[in-house]
């Protein structure tokens, strides 16, 4: 049996576990939150997660339960020597890592998110959906601008900031490149890195494991 009990779904915010943990080759058992339904929300979910949101992580060997994406990859980046090499101990390499995964869980995800759920509302909130796309193309610009001059959003190495943001640019390729085809046409730092990230085996491994679920819009 696992020790690692993952509790996620088929969201940007979900995959990001499923790839880490395929990255750094630990068995896990994976259970699937169906936030569809409202599962996230029950008592035997909060109990591991206060917030009622996915992901979350159950360490039966150490007792430690971790919510928020960007705290499960850091505990599995750090807990395991497989995870060593995608958070670098060195500081200043740590803290470039860093600076990115919580960039991405306060800025990236949140506005994407927020356009996401304005863009297929079809009720009159022209200003919000407006406010976040140009939110979100300011905020690709960030990350294209950051690959024009690194290969990885922490430097020369892939790791967790990389993790972090890869599904959230893959959603956005989705929801937001149709419609705002010209921003896209000069994210050419940012279109490569995301076709270098998704040919990695243990990220097309990582997506294959929450393939069966359905809902995916982005
Ligand atoms: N900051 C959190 C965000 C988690 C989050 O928003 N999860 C979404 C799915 S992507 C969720 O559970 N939504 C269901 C809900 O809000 O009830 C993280 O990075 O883990």
């Amino acid at each position: 049996m696992s020790k690692l009990d993952l509790y996620t779904w088929n969201t940007p915010n979900g995959r990001k576990t499923t790839i880490m943990l395929e990255e750094i080759a630990q068995p896990y058992t994976l259970i699937k939150v169906d936030i569809g339904i409202g599962a996230q929300k029950q008592p035997n979910f909060l109990h591991i997660n206060p917030n009622g949101r996915i992901p979350a992580l159950f360490d039966h060997q150490s007792g430690a339960r971790v919510f928020e994406s960007g705290a499960i990859l850091v505990y599995l980046a750090e807990k395991f020597p497989a995870g060593k090499k995608l958070l670098p101990s060195a500081p200043a390499e740590r803290a470039e890592v860093l600076s990115w995964t919580y960039w991405q869980t306060g800025g990236l995800g949140p506005i994407l998110g927020q356009y996401n759920h304005f863009s297929t509302k079809n009720i009159n909130v022209n200003y919000a959906k407006q406010r976040f796309k140009e939110e979100s193309i300011r905020l690709l610009n960030i990350l294209d601008d950051r690959l024009k001059e690194s290969p990885f959003l922490g430097g020369k190495h892939y790791s967790i900031a990389d993790i972090m943001c890869f599904p959230w640019v893959s959603g956005a390729l989705k929801t937001l490149a149709p419609s705002t085809q010209e921003a896209f046409k000069n994210f050419n730092s940012l279109l490569s890195w995301h076709q270098i990230i998704s040919a990695r085996p243990a990220v097309k491994k990582g997506l294959m494991r929450l393939d069966d679920v359905s809902n995916s819009r982005y």
